[in-house]
């Protein structure tokens, strides 16, 4: 096992101490999860990587499939799954599984700030350890028109917002990946806009289907899965789900993704899944599936319309669709 107990470096120096913060009280009142938050803080062997099956966080997995999220077609390979990926710290190639499942997990913070009532500081495994996870099936479908089904296991979104208690006046959820240039070779390459960020609306960072995900396949996520939590918006490119999170700010202004920011007429802000709108250098119209390679048609909103198109009635002005 790698010994390792640095931390994350993130982007700003926080306004909030290095003091590790979390109220028990105030999360048991603002997650309304019911009498499931039991258990104890853990000491832990600090180092642990990402993807060994062992840890202080491991024995939360598998969770609990939610039956409300589940997909007839057949479930992608794990093998194949986490060994291609899309993680740009690591490199631009999609073999960067070989590095990133070897990233330092632990300790692992994430920032809250900006518009909310009081900034904290997170500690992940203290996050974890009061709070209910479940599974769920969803589909990923990436802005390369290749596609996934895989079971995270995490927690919605919602409950992260309601216990950073953001102010009446923000209006969007604004997440940073962690900075690391001598472990990450990706963020040597300064032409990239680093940190890697991601937004949402609050609405949509409040719809049921957005998810944090802290695990895939049964077990706690593996590096190159953006361990130890990452996003999941499935009616969205998957570049929106951003990996590895820490930092989750509350603002009034739209916040200006990574991929906005590189090229911003072919990555926007809303990026939703649409076949009929290409990507200015390709087809949306169909996607590869991973493992069997089956082409097959692209839904509007990924097939998740029904939970998320109403987000967007009366926005025909928005480049919804990029
Ligand atoms: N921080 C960060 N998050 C990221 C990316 C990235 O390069 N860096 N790539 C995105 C893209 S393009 C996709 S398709 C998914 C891939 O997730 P997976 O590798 O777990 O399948 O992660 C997204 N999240
Ligand atoms: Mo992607």
């Amino acid at each position: 096992m790698r010994v390792c107990a640095r931390k994350w470096s993130i982007s700003e120096a926080s306004a909030t101490s290095e003091h590790l913060y979390l109220d028990r009280r105030s999360l048991l009142r603002s997650l309304s999860l019911g009498g499931v938050l039991a258990g104890s803080i853990n000491s832990f062997v600090r180092g642990a990587i990402a993807d060994e099956d062992v840890g202080p966080t491991s024995k939360y997995y598998p969770a609990p499939r939610n039956a409300r999220y589940v997909i007839t077609r057949e479930i992608t390979d794990e093998g194949i799954a986490s060994k291609y990926n899309n993680f740009f710290e690591f490199g631009s190639h999609k073999s960067i599984w070989k590095l990133a499942r070897k990233m330092p997990v632990e300790p692992w913070t994430v920032h809250i700030d900006g518009m909310v009532h009081k900034e904290m500081v997170l500690d992940f495994d203290r996050l974890l350890s009061k709070i209910s996870l479940e599974e769920r099936l969803y589909r990923h479908r990436c802005v390369e028109a290749w596609s996934m089904i895989v079971p995270w296991s995490g927690f919605p979104l919602a409950d992260l917002v309601r216990l950073c208690d953001p102010l009446g006046s923000a209006k969007y959820i604004r997440m940073e990946t962690f900075r690391d240039a001598e472990f990450a070779p990706g963020h040597r390459q300064s032409w990239y806009p680093w940190p890697y960020v991601e937004g949402l609306t609050l609405e949509e960072a409040t719809n049921e289907l957005a998810f944090i995900a802290t695990g895939i396949y049964g077990k706690k996520m593996p590096g190159q899965h953006g361990a130890p939590l990452r996003l999941v918006v499935p009616w969205k490119y998957g570049f929106k789900s951003i990996k590895s999170i820490v930092r989750i700010s509350f603002t009034d202004r739209r916040p200006t993704s990574f991929w906005e920011q590189v090229q911003g007429s072919e990555y926007g802000f809303w990026a939703n899944v649409n076949p009929d709108v290409p990507h200015p250098r390709w087809s949306q119209a169909t996607e590869r599936l991973l493992g069997s390679g089956e082409r097959i048609p692209t839904q509007i909103f990924n097939g998740y319309g029904e939970y998320v198109a109403h987000l967007y009635k009366g926005m025909d002005g928005e480049s919804l669709f990029v």
